[in-house]
């Protein structure tokens, strides 16, 4: 579970990643594609092309997501109530690719803030995706 200060590192880092939202998400993404091609099969509705408007929009409705979620961290069933449903009802993600996202987006954010993602930051965003990703397939069966 998060401690006090592995919250504090997450909206700490939230404040720098904010601005950036779409091009941190579009990296990320592009990087779960070319890394675990087998992912890209729930996007075959998706541009995945380098530069691509729809990486774009994804990738800034992710983070985004993040980004709320780490505004209600001491409630994140409450809420990725929402976003829970749609992955556990509609979109049916194989839970083991959320382990790959998590891992593409921490080399995402460890390349633009080298200096803020230090090991402490690390491993709290590292805690913190492991939440998230427990909440959005806590409805699979
Ligand atoms: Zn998911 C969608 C988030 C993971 C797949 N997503 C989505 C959205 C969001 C999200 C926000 C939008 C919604 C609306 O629109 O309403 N995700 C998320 C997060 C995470 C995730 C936060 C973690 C961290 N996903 C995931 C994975 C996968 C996915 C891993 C696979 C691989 N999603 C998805 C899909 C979709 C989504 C397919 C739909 C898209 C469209 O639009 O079509």
């Amino acid at each position: 579970t998060l401690t006090d200060s592995d919250k504090a590192a997450v909206v700490a880092l939230w404040g720098k990643i904010a601005p950036q939202a779409n091009a941190i998400g579009a990296e990320a993404l592009e990087r779960l594609f070319l890394s675990y091609p087998q992912t890209k099969t729930y996007f075959s509705h998706f541009d995945l092309s380098h530069g691509s408007a729809d990486l774009a929009n994804h990738g800034g409705k992710v983070v985004n997501a993040l980004g709320e979620a780490a505004k209600h961290i001491n409630d994140l069933d409450a809420a990725l109530s929402t976003l829970s449903d749609l992955h556990a009802y509609n979109l049916r993600v194989d839970p083991g690719n959320f382990k790959l996202l998590s891992h593409t987006i921490q080399v995402t954010l460890a390349i633009h803030f080298h200096k803020e993602f230090d090991a402490a930051t690390h491993a709290a965003w590292d805690k913190f995706l492991a939440e998230v990703a427990t909440v959005l397939t806590s409805k699979y069966r």
